[in-house]
């Protein structure tokens, strides 16, 4: 897949204002700072069409950008920001939720951890929502970049581990893959995936 116009298009509040094209979508779910709006941006050659902050909480709307009229990217929210208000928490909460929930299109679930770290409980929260709503998706063990080439596999061991995926059966249906926005390790895998499920 080459990309070559990705396009905004809203940062939507409330479902109505979801697009209504039908184009399948992508989406992408984590922790607040893990990467998701660099992820997009890394994706379709772009630095800045997703806004990005080294600080967590940046995207707080339900983002989405058409890629080629082929399909698109929907950056959520994310969650665990700890600074954020209970109200603020809720908010984003539901905006996640609701998407999730009841969108139609959704094509493919990109749900993004740290390599490095132990998923934290919010995460293991998220694995068992997907789970237990019958939800398809993929790991994306991002930020490889910040460990040694030779110590990926340990790490990816490490991550399956903690979310148990042997004891659930699910070592060969839930991928886990290595990924960087930075030396964009993994880049390649992930635009096959797209082609394949496009
Ligand atoms: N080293 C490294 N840094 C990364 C990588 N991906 C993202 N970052 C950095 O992590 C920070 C957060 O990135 P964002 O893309 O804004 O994270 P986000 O998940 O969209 O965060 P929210 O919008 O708060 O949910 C930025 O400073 C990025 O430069 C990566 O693969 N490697
Ligand atoms: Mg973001």
């Amino acid at each position: 897949m080459n990309i070559l116009n990705p396009k905004f298009i809203i940062s939507a509040t409330k479902k109505s204002q979801y697009p209504t094209t039908g184009l399948p979508e992508v989406v992408l779910i984590g922790k607040s700072n893990i990467g998701k709006s660099s992820f997009i941006n890394c994706i379709v050659n772009r630095n800045k069409l997703a806004k990005t902050s080294s600080t967590p909480g940046k995207t707080r709307l339900v983002n989405f950008y058409n890629i080629d009229d082929l399909f698109y990217f929907v950056d959520l929210p994310g969650y665990g920001y700890n600074k954020m208000s209970k109200q603020e928490e809720k908010i984003s909460a539901s905006y996640i939720n609701d998407y999730l929930m009841d969108s139609p299109n959704i094509r493919m679930i990109l749900f993004l951890v740290d390599i490095r770290h132990t998923p934290t409980n919010l995460d293991i929260q998220m694995f068992d929502w997907l789970i237990h709503n019958k939800k398809e998706f993929t790991i994306i063990a991002n930020k490889s970049d910040k460990i040694a080439k030779t110590k990926i596999p340990n790490y990816i061991s490490n991550i399956s581990k903690c979310f148990k995926l042997r004891e659930y059966g699910l070592e060969s249906s839930i991928k886990i893959i290595p990924f960087s926005n930075v030396n964009k390790n993994g880049k390649d895998e992930i635009l096959t995936l797209l082609d394949n499920i496009l």
